[in-house]
């Protein structure tokens, strides 16, 4: 810098092209410290605006389920597919499109289901299930589907194409067929 100064003659001139070059620089800076600064907020509200999905919870567990019909013994409720013992089942009658469906009493985003068929027999009951999760039981969308047949006693995982926002989760046999469940677990983050 002290080279350019060396053409300007009196004080008031050099005062003011230190001045101008002063300015200039703060400018310069200020520019740069407001570029820093919005890229650095943009990227906190980027990182605060993700959703804190929190952890991944069974939402099925202790969630009233109800099935399309109730095997005419009447041993087999919905229920059973949710009591923790894979030695108990849900049963349906024989019927078409028969289908089982659980409230899992508020939103979640539901990440996958887990089966386990009937341990001891009929395993193969399960397949061409349609797999919905929704809002509203009149307002479902397919998660996945699944083309079995499964095998008697069978543990198997359910995965959601999408994580799907959901308060219901139902199985679906697309034809005539039986609903069997041993077991159900979904799991899911809450979702505000
Ligand atoms: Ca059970």
């Amino acid at each position: 810098m002290s080279s350019a100064y060396q053409i300007i003659e009196s004080d008031e001139d050099l005062y003011k092209t230190v001045t101008n070059d002063i300015n200039n620089l703060e400018r310069k800076m200020d520019k740069k410290f407001e570029k820093m600064m919005t890229t650095l907020q943009q990227s906190i509200e980027n990182k605060c605006s993700k959703e804190i999905i929190g952890p991944l919870y069974e939402a099925a567990k202790g969630k009233v389920a109800k099935q399309s019909s109730l095997h005419h013994s009447k041993q087999f409720p919905a229920s059973l597919a949710l009591d923790g013992n894979t030695g108990t089942f849900s049963h349906t009658n024989s019927e078409r499109n028969p289908s089982w469906w659980v409230d899992l009493g508020r939103l979640f985003r539901v990440v996958r289901i887990e089966v386990y068929s009937r341990r001891e027999c009929c395993g193969s009951y399960l397949h061409d299930m349609d797999v919905t999760v929704g809002p509203s039981l009149n307002n479902m969308s397919l998660c996945t589907h699944y083309k079995g047949p499964a095998k008697t006693g069978e543990h198997f995982v359910l995965e959601c194409e999408a994580t799907m926002v959901g308060r219901f989760v139902k199985l679906s046999i697309i034809g005539n067929g039986v609903m069997q469940l041993a077991e159900l677990k979904v799991f899911a983050y809450y979702h505000n």
